[in-house]
């Protein structure tokens, strides 16, 4: 579509996904207005001064390289090669992502990425309007009611609204009101919890920098990222509620002793680098986790959602960001093909929606690795066969984290992959103990027989 073809744009929500988006589209030439609910970070600063950070991977990379700005991104982040591993006893394993370090992942902080995508996309020209929330869509008229933050309402013509407002959309509730998204909303019944290592008192960091640390603990784990100030922001995962496996949960923790006496348990070894531990856990949010599932995510030629307004997914990949940026690019791309918005938008949907499932399902499926499987022995040799496989064989086999983290391959195609991998995996491993007991000309045999050559390249 050009610019008159597609007349004026509408974002709603100016956070990672809307940012890009709008720069992706200002860039090319389009007449595009953005409207954020919360004020302008840039005079109000973000998330009540706390650093979040963000696990960034190749699907988000090359999204910022589409729009000229992962030089810049990249420039802030922190590499991470693997999980550090801290298990009950206090020892440590550093389980690496990729097979060296041209495959790792970043540690990027929100507020700061969201702050070179505004100005990013003010500087290609498209319009942002801070304090003011879409509060309900005539679509009939086209017109959209906003509400600013004393709780004032205005009202809009709109051409087209693209939903980048996150996982309570308002622009996807406005939808639903005039059509049938097969919403399915499924929290996790877990919550989390921001804490902060901050740095050492010579000023460096307190535990190793360039790893994602992790401290598993059966229904249970605590995680911490690295920031470019030296800090590490941790997140604690739990159940809200008892559960019949008598593990900790949130609802338990209304004392200062009962935070103390859970951290002393079983997360010793952290304990003494959290020094506000009681005074960030009393102020800082519990958040909930949900994965939302639409069968639909566009109305008509008028509407669309992206990001976490469409499939909001559990945390535990570290991917939501990631493919919410690749949709931006995805639509960006549905739009420079397509020369009406109800061709792009289906165009969009159909690239999209399944892989979206795809990385949702995977999401789910990593917490259970991640807070119960990684330090159990079937596990680790599956983990050490499936990377000597990847050496034997790298046109055909690829474990499963690699092609969702620095591959493009569609999630979906990754998902599908990663179930043939994993099932030839378990077949070899049964019932042995040692990666010598396997025998490897015949996994050799059956990779060749079951595996099918990747696709060459991810474009
Ligand atoms: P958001 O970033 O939520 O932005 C939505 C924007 O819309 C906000 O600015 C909001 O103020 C605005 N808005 C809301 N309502 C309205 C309205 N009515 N009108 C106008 N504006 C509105 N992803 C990764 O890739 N890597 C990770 O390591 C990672 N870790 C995570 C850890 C946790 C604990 C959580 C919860 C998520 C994590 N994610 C991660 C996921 C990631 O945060 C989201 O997928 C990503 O923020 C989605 O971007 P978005 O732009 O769709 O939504
Ligand atoms: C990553 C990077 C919040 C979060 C973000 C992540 C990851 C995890 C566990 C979590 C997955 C992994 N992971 O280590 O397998 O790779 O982003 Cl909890």
């Amino acid at each position: 579509m050009t610019p008159e073809q597609s007349g004026p744009i509408t974002i709603i929500g100016a956070g990672l996904a809307g940012s890009l988006l709008a720069t992706l589209l200002a860039q090319r030439g389009f007449d595009v207005e953005v409207f954020e609910k919360r004020g302008d970070p840039r005079r109000s600063g973000y998330e009540g001064g706390r650093s979040i950070n963000l696990a960034l991977a190749e699907r988000g990379l090359h999204a910022l390289r589409q729009a000229g700005l992962a030089a810049e991104i990249h420039a802030q982040t922190v590499m991470m090669r693997g999980r550090m591993v801290h298990f009950l006893d206090g020892h440590t394993q550093l389980q690496r992502y990729g097979k060296d370090d041209s495959e790792v992942i970043w540690s990027v902080h929100r507020g700061r990425l969201n702050l070179s995508l505004l100005d990013a996309a003010e500087r290609a020209g498209a319009r942002f309007h801070f304090n003011l929330g879409l509060d309900g869509v005539d679509f009939e008229q086209r017109r959209m009611r906003l509400k600013d933050s004393r709780g004032q309402e205005q009202e809009r013509d709109f051409h087209v609204l693209l939903g980048t407002d996150g996982a309570g959309s308002a622009l996807r509730h406005a939808m639903s009101g005039v059509t049938e998204l097969g919403e399915r909303f499924e929290p996790l019944g877990h919550g989390y919890k921001e804490l902060e290592i901050p740095p050492a008192e010579d000023g460096d960091f307190r535990i190793e920098p360039n790893a994602l640390h992790i401290w598993p603990r059966g229904g249970y784990m605590c995680i911490a990222l690295p920031n470019s100030e030296r800090s590490f922001t941790v997140t604690l995962f739990l159940p809200n509620e008892a559960n019949d496996q008598g593990e900790p949960h949130f609802g338990e923790l209304g004392s200062d002793d009962a935070v103390t006496a859970l951290f002393e348990r079983d997360f010793a070894d952290l304990l003494p680098q959290v020094p506000e531990l009681l005074h960030d856990f009393r102020h800082n949010p519990t958040g909930l986790l949900a994965t939302l599932y639409l069968d639909r995510w566009h109305y008509r030629d008028q509407a669309v959602l992206l990001g976490d307004a469409a499939h909001a997914m559990v945390p535990f990949h570290g991917q939501g960001m990631n493919c919410a940026f690749e949709d931006c690019v995805a639509l960006a791309n549905a739009i420079d093909a397509e020369s009406d918005w109800g061709a792009v938008f289906d165009r969009f949907e159909r690239e999209r929606h399944d892989n979206a499932e795809a990385i949702q399902q995977m999401a789910l499926e990593n917490y259970i690795e991640m807070r119960d499987r990684v330090d159990d022995a079937d596990y680790l040799l599956q983990r050490e066969l499936g990377r000597l496989l990847a050496e034997r064989h790298p046109d055909r086999f690829l474990p499963r984290y690699s092609m969702v983290s620095f591959r493009r391959i569609p999630y979906a195609v990754a998902r599908e992959r990663g179930e043939q991998q994993r099932a030839l995996l378990k077949r070899f491993c049964d019932g042995k103990q040692r990666i010598e007991d396997i025998d490897l000309p015949a996994v050799d045999t059956a990779v060749l027989a079951e595996i099918s050559p990747l696709p060459a390249n991810d474009d």
